[in-house]
């Protein structure tokens, strides 16, 4: 199919007719108007960019024949979640002068940006840019932000110490000249017509998004099985070290439309650290020619590796690199958290930070986690790697250094491992209302009501044990709860489906068990099910793991 196809999706004709991802945006972001076209919205996404209003204000607004409360909110790809100390402090400062005042950390290790004017648009991208840092391409059809796990120090095969992560984010990003015309420097110096984009990409970029994540060889912290495409670091008999590739994740769903559903990757083969860009960069070409770009619902490349199965799949790849070699077994275990003190191999200390939802803030002026972290940074020359599970590492301390670290943190109120809940330490909420304009319910913000209220199941079972928790505001999952040991995910505005038997290794789908579920309820809801636990579990047996038994026919 081609984009001039009746059929093919609109988006697919806005791509076509942008220039490389230019369209009318430059004059857009002058105009007066707070927010764009329609057209200009789905090419700012390429840019990072989503326009958004506060739904907090809709309707009363609506009713009131006002204007909508716009904005627009930013994210910016961190290949890794890796920054440096000036990179997050840059950071800091965008939060207050142009954005809501808080830090996002998104389950990509990406950092979002919330409640920006569209006059402030520039300024931002310029701050990123002086600081080694873009939002360009951490949204759109493109492949986006790669998730790693933050122990990983994978030589990038040439150049030994380059993560991975950086590698495939420079060998995707796109090139068309577009971004730095109109966002950072401000005019469209270099012609449109000059500009080229990459083979792999085109004029009309892919079907969908795509997202890689790399694992960690022993252990499932990025939820590798969601990905359009993972890599499992493993070690060949013959070939040495290298990579499994797994394929045609995703979780995405929609109810209004049946044939959508959330999928586990494949394993596809097995390939050195030589060869990982050229196999993955065959990958993206497969699924640019054969995704569906007539319907954006069913566009991910999830759907190409399970209409048409994996063989087929595998085939069509291989004409484009050549044979595919066998897979090898891949055995992830429970995923880290990352959270605490640890020691690194140089001898020094990484302290892993719970943030709750990924929203850096401060609970009042001066004082709070955003706060607490400035201070830390303060004259010290230190890594901050940003985990899939929404929270924040802070990593190159002396030894010497932490009691003083843990003295800073508890005076801002930043509570330490020995002070959270079982279940607050891993549950994830996606932004949801009132920023999200795809939300049907709450998730961030009532997110902690739901920990507490099923923490306090738990406690009154007698239970030590936490389980792991995840909310979303709808079922796009960006908080990954299909993988979940409890699923929580909005349906309307007041109810939730409830789904369980996920689990810790991230490679099970878990099954609905409730639906339509009253936010108060859910916690009554849940509490036959953790009784049972309680009573038929074995020995250590998580309780997805449990439910999962005790489902099974
Ligand atoms: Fe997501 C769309 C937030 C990870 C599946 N996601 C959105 C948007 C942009 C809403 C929109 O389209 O208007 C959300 C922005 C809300 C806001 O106000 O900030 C949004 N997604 C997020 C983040 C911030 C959630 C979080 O709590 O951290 C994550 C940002 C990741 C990043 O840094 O790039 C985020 N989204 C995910 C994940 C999890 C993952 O990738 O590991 C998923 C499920 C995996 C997958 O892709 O299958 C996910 N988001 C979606 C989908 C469903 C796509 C589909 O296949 O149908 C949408 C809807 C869409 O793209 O149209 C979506
Ligand atoms: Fe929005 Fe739905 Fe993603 Fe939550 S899961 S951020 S409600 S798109």
């Amino acid at each position: 199919m081609t984009v001039t196809d009746p059929i093919a999706s609109p988006v697919e004709s806005i791509k076509a007719a942008s220039a490389l991802l230019r369209g009318d945006l430059a004059s857009e972001l002058e105009a007066p108007a707070p927010n764009v076209s329609h057209d200009a919205e789905q090419l700012l996404k390429f840019h990072g960019v989503y326009a958004q209003d506060d739904r907090d204000q809709r309707r009363a607004r609506s009713l009131a024949g006002e204007t909508l409360a716009f904005s627009f909110m930013i994210r910016v790809a961190i290949p890794g979640g890796r920054l440096t100390t000036a990179q997050w402090l840059a950071l800091d400062a965008v939060a207050d002068d142009v954005a809501d005042g808080t830090i996002r950390l998104t389950t990509r290790q990406a950092v979002q940006f919330h409640g920006v004017a569209k006059h402030d648009l520039r300024t931002v991208a310029s701050t990123l840019h002086h600081h080694l840092l873009t939002s360009f391409a951490a949204c759109g059809d493109v492949v986006r932000n790669t998730v790693t796990c933050p122990d990983l120090a994978i030589a990038g095969g040439g150049d030994p110490g380059e993560g991975v992560a950086s590698r495939i984010a420079r060998a995707f990003k796109p090139a068309t000249r577009a971004h730095w015309e109109i966002f950072v420097d401000g005019t469209l110096a270099a012609s449109a017509v000059e500009d080229v984009e990459h083979d792999f990409y085109g004029e009309t970029y892919l079907p969908r998004k795509f997202k890689i994540a790399v694992a960690h060889p022993d252990e499932n912290c990025v939820d590798v099985y969601a990905q359009d495409l993972g890599l499992v670091p493993a070690t060949h008999p013959e070939l040495g070290s290298g990579f499994v590739v797994l394929v045609g994740g995703g979780l995405g769903r929609s109810y209004a439309q049946a044939d959508t559903f959330a999928r586990l990757a494949d394993s596809l083969t097995f390939v050195t650290h030589d060869e990982v860009i050229a196999l993955i960069g065959a990958v993206v070409e497969t699924y640019r020619d054969l995704g569906d770009r007539t319907n954006r619902r069913r566009a991910r490349m999830k759907y190409v590796v399970a209409d048409g199965g994996l063989a087929a799949f595998a085939a069509a790849v291989s004409r484009r690199y050549g044979p595919l070699r066998p897979p090898l077994e891949v055995h992830l275990g429970a995923g880290d958290d990352h959270l605490g003190w640890r020691k690194d191999a140089d001898g020094r200390w990484r302290l892993g930070i719970r943030v709750a939802a990924g929203r850096v803030r401060d609970e009042r002026v001066g004082l709070g986690l955003r706060s607490a972290l400035r201070e830390v940074l303060r004259g010290r020359d230190l890594e901050l790697i940003i985990t899939a599970q929404q929270d924040l590492i802070v990593a190159g301390f002396a030894q010497s250094e932490r009691d003083e670290v843990d003295r800073l943190l508890e005076r801002h109120g930043v509570r330490g491992l020995d002070q959270l809940g079982a279940v607050e330490r891993s549950a994830l909420a996606c932004p949801a209302l009132p920023t999200c304009g795809q939300a049907l319910a709450e998730a961030e913000r009532v997110l902690p009501a739901v920990v507490d209220a099923v923490q306090a199941s738990l406690d009154r079972l007698g239970g030590s044990r936490g389980l792991q928790l995840r909310l979303t505001g709808c079922p796009n999952g960006c908080a990954r709860p299909a993988l979940a040991e409890v699923g929580i995910v909005g349906r309307t505005k007041t109810t939730y489906d409830v789904y369980l038997g996920g689990g810790p290794r991230g490679d099970r789908l878990a099954r609905v068990a409730h639906e339509k579920v009253e936010l108060d309820d859910l916690a009554e809801v849940l509490t036959p099910h953790l009784e049972r636990w309680r009573d038929e579990g074995l020995d250590g047996e998580s309780f997805g793991d449990f439910v999962q038994r005790v489902a099974a026919p």
